[in-house]
């Protein structure tokens, strides 16, 4: 538990497990993200270099691809956009519209895996949608699920019906939400597969505002979405993760019992994963991060 940095001529508003918000103005927040990784639940104490700035590039580039789908909060990125007390975090700041944020976190699931694969090895359904028979840990769905969830009181997320999404916010905004996860998550699969990339699956946040719905948050990031390298997918087995699983396989190497602290990282740990995020940015943009990181800094 560290606090979060003091930014000049901005209240801090909260902390999530490796970023902040701050507030700008009436209308504005401030995002930043940290270099910090959590692994099986635990913040690591070794930053990994670059990784709150691939988070960044890789959220403002699907903002920029999706646009014509969806309005997005991001209102500035580059140096001269932010508030002059966090123009040295340019890179890994996003300057954000405030919206009304909906109190229910929008999934989309194009692969069979994990919490998914077990209730349909159980009952041959997902949040209790019927699936065909017969399919394998791993396999693409046959169409893009939409299984939303919400905040528990207790820490982690509980999956809802969609009914409850029409029962709370009536039928035409639920079936938008479920609409909009389901287009932005294609749209980016699409783009990712070709690229080498699978995302199996990924969560959106959406906000009001002037009666109209805002993609928020982080959005198709390895952080809101399981990334595959797609070299390495095959059904009946579920694929590394592209970006924590160096890490995870280490931590698991040492015996480690999963409680905080964890163990301090080996520097080769710490950059094989610092450039497998990069790689991710890379092969998904067409562009390097360096680039990136020039134009935000500016
Ligand atoms: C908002 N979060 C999650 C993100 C954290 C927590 N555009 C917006 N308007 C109003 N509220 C939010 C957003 C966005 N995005 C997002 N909580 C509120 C979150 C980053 C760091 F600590």
């Amino acid at each position: 538990m560290t606090t979060a940095p003091v930014l000049e001529g901005l209240r801090h508003q909260a902390s999530g497990k490796v970023r902040e918000i701050y507030e700008v103005d009436d209308a504005h927040l401030l995002l930043v993200t940290t270099d910090r990784l959590s692994a099986f639940d635990v913040v690591l104490d070794d930053p990994i270099a670059g990784r709150g700035t691939v988070l960044t590039a890789l959220t403002q580039f699907w903002l920029e691809r999706t646009a014509d789908l969806v309005p997005n909060h991001l209102v500035g990125w580059r140096a001269f956009e932010l508030p002059p007390g966090a123009r040295h975090l340019a890179g890994r700041a996003m300057l954000v519209r405030r919206l009304d944020m909906i109190p229910f976190e929008c999934i989309a699931r194009g692969y069979l895996v994990g919490s998914g694969w077990k209730e349909y090895r159980s009952g041959g359904t997902v949040c209790g949608i019927p699936l065909p028979a017969g399919l394998r840990e791993a396999d693409k769905l046959p169409e893009p699920l939409f299984t939303p969830s919400t905040k528990a009181i207790t820490g982690h997320d509980e999956n809802v019906p969609e009914s409850v999404l029409v029962d709370r916010l009536g039928p035409d905004l639920a079936g938008r939400l479920h609409d909009l996860t389901v287009d932005v998550y294609s749209r980016g699969a699409e783009l990712a597969a070709g690229k080498g990339i699978l995302l199996a699956d990924t969560k959106f946040e959406f906000g009001m505002a002037d009666g109209e719905v805002v993609l928020a948050d982080e959005v198709l990031t390895p952080d809101s979405s399981r990334f595959w390298p797609a070299d390495q997918w095959r059904p009946g087995a579920s694929p590394p993760s592209f970006d924590k699983q160096f890490v995870r396989d280490w931590l698991e190497s040492t015996g480690w019992d999963k409680t905080a602290p964890a163990p301090r990282l080996p520097a080769e740990v710490t950059d094989g994963t610092a450039a497998r995020y990069r790689d991710a940015y890379e092969r998904l943009s067409g562009r390097s991060l360096d680039d990136w990181l020039a134009e935000a800094k500016g």
